[in-house]
């Protein structure tokens, strides 16, 4: 309506009377034809939801008439023609005539005028933008037909209209000694809708139901032809919403299958002196609200619903957090000061009506309320109730006390998760491009084999289960971790490469649960040179990442150095040794063919996986501490580390042990 709901919620109360309106009153602004050539932008669209928002322009007129104080009873009747009527017991529309326009009476002015309300309610366009409040001569524009009728002074007055068009003048069609009120009928223009849109029941049940828990003053009595129910649908053809308990019920009804964290829920009313008033309802549930897993927060200011929320709703969460935290404070309970309004409201059911005098709204849809007043009035009047209901009741406020730490706590832990897997995340993303990554993401069960050189390299990727096994190829000798610096190290690209594919981090760094394999495997060619570098790479461990070898994670992969074949009879040596039992075992008395093998890369990728990749037939070599970790500190400093004459002196001291060079 043009004067809208919000509006006139006090214009009674500040014109000091129930006939106190005159026709002067009312502002004019524009006709009706804008809304006809734009409908969307009075009632949003003209499919399903702007259809029924006619219905709810219309209740909202009346409802205020019951906020204001000025109707007891709402009828909202739903008939099989199609036409909907809407009717109070209120003072009823005015009916003199307009100074302005003195051949139109003040009804006619506020069906047929855009923007049309009274002039002391300078509110009257406190929602313009926004859907609510657009002005009931919106709806007489978009309707096939109207029909309005006055109850006022006694007698009946009634006029028609089509398409926001007078079809007959005000008339004053009987005497109306009992009767008081407004009534509103129509039915919405197919040629703004279309023929296929219909009314809902259930959906203007709905809308009727949750204005009558709003405004518990009213009584709203429904009635729809129960042609127009559909079967499953479980709108009733009658009934009375008459909820004195306001939000309360509201609240009774919305949380039927909640496990509820205490056995009664926080609700309250304060009214202001100014005419203004706070109510809410709200109760705490372990297992969400039916379909709302999180919880509900609805909010309303007069009666008008505010989807995004806003300032009011900003003070109840604040008014209940800072009350809860300062009950917490008071029993000593320290955690309690962790606990957030999403903490405690992110699972509550909760319901917040407001009553204020110009409202404004802002948003998307002009559907949050942005008056500043509000936050204060709403915290103010919740925040004193709620200290009240947590002392009264000390088993109640620790339960929730102890419910919001747990909230908290479970908050705290997701973040810590979500954060470990974030780090994961871009771990994988930052994998240097030579690895070749197993397809398998946890870390049990997996192998990154370390293979010395690009054509290594190559026929490991084709020997490998891509499943399980990763490989990462190195190019030739890697740094010597044990005589470089740490900034040597740091620049070294093999080495970066290694530790990124490893993703435990290095150093002070280390933790060996974001390790991202099982196992670890060094895989190089059975030859002086592949010792070295396996040398090289175990030095690497077990200077900077110690705790994987602790673990027992980090093997040697045991290549054969020779084939031996006999016609169809084949067999892999080790190493000379191995060679040379086979020789006088298997192959005894055979021309046997001996190949050795330069290189792993020379390997047939079947060989290779036969002889030294897979599990079933190869054989590792872990790498232990045997003596524990600091044993062989000293031995990894003489042989790996920058002094190369402790070296030299140990070659001396050791080399009467050598009985044969293998060269
Ligand atoms: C079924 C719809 O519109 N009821 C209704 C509307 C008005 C009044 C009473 C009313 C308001 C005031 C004074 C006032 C409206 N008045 C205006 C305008 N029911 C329905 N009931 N007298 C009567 O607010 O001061 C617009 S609607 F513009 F005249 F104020």
């Amino acid at each position: 309506m043009a004067k809208s709901s919000q509006a006139r919620l006090f214009d009674g109360k500040s014109r000091g009377g129930e006939d106190g309106y005159s026709a002067k009153d009312i502002e004019v602004l524009e006709g009706l034809e804008p809304v006809r050539k734009r409908p969307g932008m009075y009632i949003g669209d003209t499919g399903d939801k702007g259809f029924h928002h006619l219905f709810a322009e219309v209740l909202d007129n009346a409802v205020d008439e019951a906020v204001a104080g000025h109707a007891k009873h709402i009828d909202v009747k739903l008939t099989a023609d199609g036409y909907i009527s809407i009717r109070d017991d209120g003072r009823g529309m005015p009916v003199d005539a307009h100074p302005k326009y003195p051949k139109k009476s003040a009804v006619e002015v506020i069906l047929t005028m855009l923007h049309s309300g009274g002039k002391f309610s300078n509110k009257a366009y406190a929602t313009a933008g926004g859907l609510h409040g657009v002005g009931i001569s919106v709806v007489n524009a978009l309707s096939e037909d109207l029909e309005v009728q006055i109850a006022r002074d006694r007698k009946l007055f009634q006029q028609t209209y089509s398409r926001g068009k007078p079809t007959s003048k005000l008339e004053k069609v009987a005497a109306a000694p009992n009767r008081r009120g407004t009534q509103v009928r129509f039915k919405p223009d197919p040629q703004i809708f279309g023929e296929k849109t219909h009314w809902k029941p259930a959906r203007l049940y709905a809308m009727a139901r949750s204005k009558a828990y709003l405004s518990r003053a009213a009584e709203i009595r429904w009635s729809c032809d129960p042609s127009l129910i559909r079967d499953g649908d479980k709108t009733p053809a009658e009934a009375t919403l008459s909820y004195p308990n306001g939000l309360a019920d509201m609240l009774k009804e919305l949380a039927t299958e909640a496990r509820l964290v205490l056995p009664e829920p926080f609700t309250g009313r304060v009214e202001m002196d100014n005419g203004g008033a706070v109510e809410w309802a709200i109760t705490w549930s372990s297992n969400g609200f039916g379909s709302d897993a999180d919880g509900f927060s609805r909010s309303y200011c007069n009666t008008i619903p505010t989807p995004e929320g806003g300032t009011h709703e900003a003070g109840m969460r604040s008014a209940l957090t800072k009350g809860l935290r300062a009950y917490g404070d008071m029993t000593n309970v320290k955690k309690a000061s962790i606990i957030t309004a999403d903490d405690l409201l992110g699972s509550a059911g909760a319901l917040l009506s407001v009553f204020i005098r110009n409202p404004e709204f802002v948003g998307q849809t002009k559907e949050k309320l942005s008056t500043a007043d509000a936050f204060r009035l709403t915290e103010n009047a919740m925040r004193d109730r709620f200290d009240h209901w947590l002392t009264a009741s000390p088993k109640d406020a620790n339960q929730l006390l102890e419910w919001a730490i747990g909230q908290a706590e479970e908050r705290m832990r997701k973040r810590k998760d979500k954060e470990v897997a974030r780090q994961s995340a871009t771990r994988k993303l930052r994998l240097p491009g030579k690895l070749a990554d197993c397809s398998d993401a946890s870390a049990k069960d997996t192998e990154l084999f370390i293979v010395e050189g690009d054509s290594a390299g190559g026929s490991a990727k084709q020997a490998r289960d891509r499943r399980n096994q990763a490989i990462l190829p190195l190019r030739g000798k890697i740094l010597n971790v044990a005589s470089a610096g740490d900034d040597k190290l740091s620049a070294n690209k093999e080495l970066a490469d290694l530790s990124l594919a490893l993703g435990c981090g290095i150093g002070h760094r280390f933790r060996l649960e974001d390790l991202r394999y099982g196992r670890i495997i060094i895989m190089t060619d059975a030859d002086v040179d592949g010792a070295h570098i396996a040398a090289l790479l175990i030095t690497f461990f077990y200077r900077q990442t110690p705790g994987l070898i602790e673990a027992g994670r980090l093997y040697l992969a045991m290549p054969p150095l020779y084939r031996l074949a006999a016609g169809a009879k084949s067999a892999y040596a080790r190493d000379d040794a191995h060679r040379e039992e086979l020789l006088a075992t298997e192959f005894k008395g055979k021309k046997v063919e001996v190949s050795r093998f330069k290189g792993l890369g020379e390997m047939m990728p079947k060989q290779l996986k036969e002889t030294t990749m897979d599990p079933d037939t190869r054989t590792l070599a872990r790498v232990s501490l045997p003596g524990g970790l600091n044993k062989p500190r000293q031995l990894v400093e003489t042989l790996m580390g920058k002094k190369a004459e402790l070296r030299f002196k140990y070659i001396q001291d050791n080399a009467k042990f050598v009985e044969e060079l293998d060269v």
